[in-house]
């Protein structure tokens, strides 16, 4: 009995240490059951238990046998009645403190024994053995919470990089995988060269870039870039995440840095690709709360290891991020990330080959226009792309089809920007009206407007989560420049759909909240940003001047006194009130094409080309047959800011309050 306890507290501890024993509760549960069985086993059993005065009694009538005597217990065998026979059975007794019992056993002439016999595998078990493996569970499952899975490595191997440093002896990607940013392409074949050829760059004495950065929004293709450069020099690609760095015990992210550099030393010439170094390079003590002391003891690893190494023997640290603004300046000083590579979203020509690059290997209608796909996804990024390329793969193939084809991809397209289509959202009618007024609202608000955007579609079919209709536009390529007016216009066709909703119901709704978040974080960046308002001068208000690239208008730390905060306040609310009762204004003036146009839409769900044209008219709706013939067109020279600009536009303002 106790061997098979013991069998299980040998499993228990043996299998501790081993690399891919699953710790779950129900070890646990199964050990305490076999605790409990073995226990009811030995302690029960087929004895008879007897109080100390039958005993006696027994003992008296000479019907006990045989005695065996611990520190506990009085154990042994007697004739006891059991249904008028006198049956020699075990019996157990609990022992009391009685001088005289050995005497009379010797009186009686029984055969007695004194056996020392101890509870220490329970005890041990007890005292030792479980609460041991509750604390090893409990840690184990900690170690792993914070480790994010990977789960190799075990337990004990913390200092040691785990597998999350990916090493590919070759990656099979060439900067022919890489379109759409040959500007990137273009300066990282130096380092190509090098990789290739350090002989030749070191009899030159040539300084030899140790670190690069690319810098760029998600998903534009940043790792690729990385992996493409390792591939054309064909070296060895190592690759860690900034955040895979940074553990709960400090030390453990620096020991990890420089077990990394070890381990590509060893392989040199090669690409040591860290993605996300903003999780790590954060400048030092930037936010308040939590302790640094782990991230800063990484990136001094880091800097100390890039210092360190000869970048002659051909180690070539690329790192990535998409905030460069917040990195430690440390990690720019010469020696260290010195080159800055820029990988920007595409330009259309960018899209098209990117979509190019994409469907290879699938099969694609020869009717599908990739040039009209890459005009209709300004702001997409590589990534979306390919997203967009599979999903329609994959209607594709729910449809039954044999190839890909243009309603594939531009649903696919669609999904991407505005969310899945939920035709099952039950709307009243009521409601289904009330949408198609606001939509219209912003449309017309936008047609009527000479500085925005041509409308591509107005809809009032749900999509996403939250969205019960949209207008969509399209927006120019690359507007680097955004004028006073032509954010003012922005924030009237923003406002067009409560507008809408005030003229013809007289009341307004909730719907409108999503418009009044972008509305207000515009006016904002005006006022507090880009010196756009007359009370408050050139100033900037904002802590940080940058600004992330998907969202130029969103709000981050401010700086300024109590005084300016009020009248921060109130210019804000100005701007967005002159521009209601401008939208107000022109749709008072439209109210015939509002209703026209709203009851075509609550018809048919959405507008877009012809049907729109007809009461938007042609020139402020999307043409994408310009964008097709445009397609061998030079790109524009880039403009210069226009001087007299800011006149024009104050005056504008003006003249909407
Ligand atoms: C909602 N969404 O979430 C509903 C489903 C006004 C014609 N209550 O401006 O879809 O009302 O031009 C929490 C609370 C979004 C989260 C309220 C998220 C409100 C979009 C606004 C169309 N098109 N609005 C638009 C819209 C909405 C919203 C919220 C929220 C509608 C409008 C959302
Ligand atoms: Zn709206």
């Amino acid at each position: 009995m106790s061997d098979t306890q013991e069998k299980k507290n040998n499993k228990k501890k043996s299998a501790t240490p081993a690399k891919r024993f699953n710790f779950s509760l129900w070890y646990l549960v199964a050990v305490l059951l076999a605790l409990f069985i073995a226990q009811a086993y030995m302690g029960g059993g087929k004895s008879e238990p007897l109080s100390y005065s039958r005993f006696k009694e027994l003992l008296n009538e000479d019907a006990v046998k045989r005695v065996i005597i611990t520190q506990e217990n009085i154990r042994g065998e007697a004739m006891i009645d059991s249904a008028g026979v006198s049956v020699l059975t075990p019996f157990e007794a609990v022992r009391v403190d009685d001088p005289d019992l050995v005497k009379q056993l010797e009186e009686k002439g029984i055969d007695f024994e004194g056996r020392f016999e101890s509870d220490w595998l329970k005890g041990f078990f007890f005292a030792w053995v479980l609460p041991l493996g509750i604390i090893i569970l409990l840690w184990s499952f900690l170690i792993r919470r914070m480790g994010g899975g990977g789960g190799s490595g075990g337990l004990m191997s913390f200092g040691k990089s785990r597998a999350k440093v990916y090493m590919e002896s070759a990656t099979k990607i060439n900067f022919k995988d890489v379109a759409g940013i040959d500007e990137a392409v273009e300066e990282l074949k130096e380092v190509v060269e090098f990789l290739k050829q350090p002989a030749k760059f070191r009899a030159l004495g040539a300084q030899i870039p140790k670190g690069v950065m690319l810098v760029g929004p998600p998903g534009t293709g940043k790792t690729l870039l990385a992996k493409a450069v390792a591939g054309e020099a064909s070296v060895p690609f190592f690759s860690i995440s900034g955040s895979d760095f940074v553990e709960m015990f400090v030390g453990v992210g620096a020991a990890r840095v420089r077990d990394l550099f070890q381990q590509a030393q060893a392989k040199a010439p090669c690409i040591v690709f860290i993605d996300e170094l903003d999780a790590l390079g954060k400048a030092r003590g930037a936010s308040p709360w939590a302790s640094h002391d782990e991230r800063e003891q990484t990136l001094n690893a880091l800097l100390v290891e890039m210092d360190g190494f000869e970048s002659s023997k051909g180690v070539i640290i690329m790192a990535a991020t998409n905030r460069p603004e917040i990195l430690d300046m440390a990690l720019m000083r010469p020696g260290r990330f010195d080159r800055q590579v820029v990988v920007d979203p595409p330009n259309i020509d960018g899209r098209e080959a990117i979509l190019k690059v994409h469907i290879r290997g699938k099969k694609i209608s020869k009717d599908v226009n990739l040039r009209l796909i890459a005009a209709r996804t300004p702001g997409f990024v590589g990534a979306d792309l390919a997203n967009s390329i599979n999903e329609a793969a994959l209607l594709a193939a729910r449809r039954g089809k044999k190839e890909i084809e243009m309603p594939e991809l531009e649903e696919a397209i669609d999904r991407e920007m505005t969310g899945l289509e939920r035709r099952s959202r039950v709307l009243t009618p009521k409601t289904k009206e009330k949408i198609a007024y606001h939509e219209c609202g912003h449309a017309i608000v936008g047609a009527k407007l000479p500085n925005t955007d041509p409308v591509h579609r107005v809809s009032i079919i749900p999509r996403g989560t939250a969205t019960l209709g949209h207008t969509l536009y399209l927006p120019s390529e690359e507007q680097y420049l955004i004028s006073k007016q032509e954010i003012i216009d922005k924030i009237k066709v923003a406002l067009g759909g409560r507008a809408a909703e005030e003229i013809i119901y007289g009341e307004i709704t909730s719907g409108a909240y999503s418009d009044l978040q972008q509305v207000t974080a515009m006016a904002r960046a005006m006022v507090m940003d880009y010196g756009m308002s007359e009370k408050l001068g050139q100033v900037v208000y904002r802590r940080r001047g940058h600004t992330p690239r998907d969202n130029p208008f969103q709000t981050q730390d401010d700086y300024y006194g109590e005084d300016t905060a009020q009248l921060i306040d109130q210019e804000v609310k100005e701007i967005i009130d002159r521009c209601y009762t401008e939208a107000l204004q022109i749709l008072r003036g439209n109210q015939d094409l509002l209703r026209n146009m709203a009851a075509e839409l609550l018809k048919v769900e959405m507008l877009e080309g012809d049907k729109l044209a007809e009461f938007l008219g042609k020139d402020r709706i999307t043409d994408y047959s310009e964008h097709i013939q445009t397609k061998d067109a030079p790109e524009p020279p880039a403009e210069s800011p226009k001087e007299d600009d800011d006149d024009s536009v104050g005056h504008n303002l003006d003249k909407s309050g």
